[in-house]
């Protein structure tokens, strides 16, 4: 109940230094998502291939990440939220992983290797009442996520080889 009544979340989130298990590298081309329309709710999310969504949970539990994102052979690296698991809300019965970058794209990028440092987890995956409801609260994600790459141990990763080194 205490939950449900929580008007507020913390904006900072994880140790001020990256740690175990992170930082967390993976890449994939990316595939045609569930077709919902995240798109059309402001909140796109470029879905990974199940090969990569099966290697991530090994390492970590289903939840909310942050972390950085790099798409196809542009040098820039954006800051992003991934979703892992099975959606709640929507019930589906296959896990997916899901990338939004907080990046204004001029096109879609399906097919393109999109590569991501996950850095720290925010919080379970949740149902809720209302599409409203969970838009609300990935917006309160991309917040913490900004928040929290802020820190100058997150930011060094931003940087990473594996974002500028073709052969990773
Ligand atoms: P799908 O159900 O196919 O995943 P979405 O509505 O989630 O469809 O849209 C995802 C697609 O939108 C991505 O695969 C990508 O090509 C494109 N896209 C454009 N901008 C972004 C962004 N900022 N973050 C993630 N994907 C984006
Ligand atoms: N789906 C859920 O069912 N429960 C969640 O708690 C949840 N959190 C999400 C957090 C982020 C940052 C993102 C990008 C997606 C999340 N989703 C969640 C997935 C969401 O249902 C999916 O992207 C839809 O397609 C949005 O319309
Ligand atoms: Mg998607």
């Amino acid at each position: 109940m205490s939950e449900l009544l929580e008007t507020t979340r913390p904006l900072l989130v994880g140790p001020d230094i990256v740690s175990p298990p992170y930082p967390i590298k993976m890449k994939g081309k990316v595939i045609q998502g569930f077709g919902r329309g995240s798109k059309e709710l402001g909140i796109p999310t470029a879905n990974l291939p199940e090969a990569a969504t099966n290697a991530l949970c090994e390492d970590v539990e289903t939840g909310i990440y942050y972390g950085w994102a790099q798409v196809g052979d542009d040098s820039s690296v954006y800051p992003m939220v991934m979703s892992l698991g099975w959606n709640p809300y929507y019930k589906n019965e296959k896990k997916s992983a899901e990338v939004h970058i907080m990046h204004v794209f001029p096109e879609d990028f399906y097919g393109v290797e999109l590569r991501v440092i996950v850095l720290g987890y925010i919080r379970p995956e949740r149902d809720y009442d209302s599409i409203d409801a969970l838009i609300q609260d990935i917006n309160i994600d991309i917040k913490v996520a900004h928040l929290s790459l802020a820190r100058p141990s997150y930011i060094t990763f931003k940087s990473d080889p594996f974002f500028t080194n073709e052969t990773n």
